[in-house]
């Protein structure tokens, strides 16, 4: 057993079905999320790096060597992404995060129109993000499993809400139609739980 371990899922592989298949969700979760894990161990075993915590490691990716940096990453990327989808879930945020991102953005669709455009734009392999930074709200997105708590993040902050736009995450029932899906995922956001790591940032 290493020092990091998968996160307990809250909910069934079949539970995001049928904006998220039921065999990706359980290929991803147990095959992708486990590798990131199982190499991260790996390539902190013996070293120095092994004292440190997760957010230690991200805050300085920059220094880290790459399999540190793309698997703990990978590591914290996949936790958010379990932790802020659910069963019945979508709909709209409330509360504060609703009144924020009506300040920011001006309204509830313009912001998903926004963090919709960073997700299908992303190039490649990333991810998109709604982060908080100096207390503002800002859509983002980065490459392979980099994210917006890296000291090398084009924009730096704290991620409140993340989608994995790898193929990995969708392909299997989207094929090359990354926007269908991008669409889809906002039928499985677990507000409440956006909302909260959105209050903690206050
Ligand atoms: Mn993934």
């Amino acid at each position: 057993m290493g020092k990091f371990n998968l996160p307990e899922l809250t909910y069934g592989y079949d539970a995001l079905e049928p904006y998220i298949d039921a065999t990706t969700m359980e290929i991803h979760f147990s095959k992708h999320h486990a590798a990131y894990v199982n190499n991260l161990n790996n390539a902190i075993a013996g070293t120095e790096l092994e004292a440190k915590s997760l957010d230690e490691l991200l805050a300085n990716a920059g220094m880290l060597p790459t399999a540190v940096r793309n698997n703990g990453g990978g590591h914290f990327n996949h936790s958010l992404f379990w932790s802020i989808m659910g069963k019945d879930k979508g709909g709209n945020p409330s509360g504060k995060l609703a009144e924020e991102l009506n300040s920011t953005f001006g309204s509830f669709e313009s912001f998903k129109d926004a963090f919709s455009k960073a997700a299908a734009t992303r190039f490649g392999s990333g991810w998109a993000w709604l982060l908080v930074k100096d207390g503002k709200l800002v859509v983002s997105s980065t490459p392979n499993q980099d994210n917006p708590l890296m000291d090398i993040a084009e924009v730096e902050g704290t991620p409140i809400l993340g989608l994995d736009v790898w193929e990995h995450a969708y392909y299997l029932k989207y094929q090359n139609r990354r926007p269908e899906y991008i669409e889809n995922f906002f039928n499985v956001i677990n507000w409440d739980e956006v909302s909260k790591r959105y209050e903690n940032t206050l």
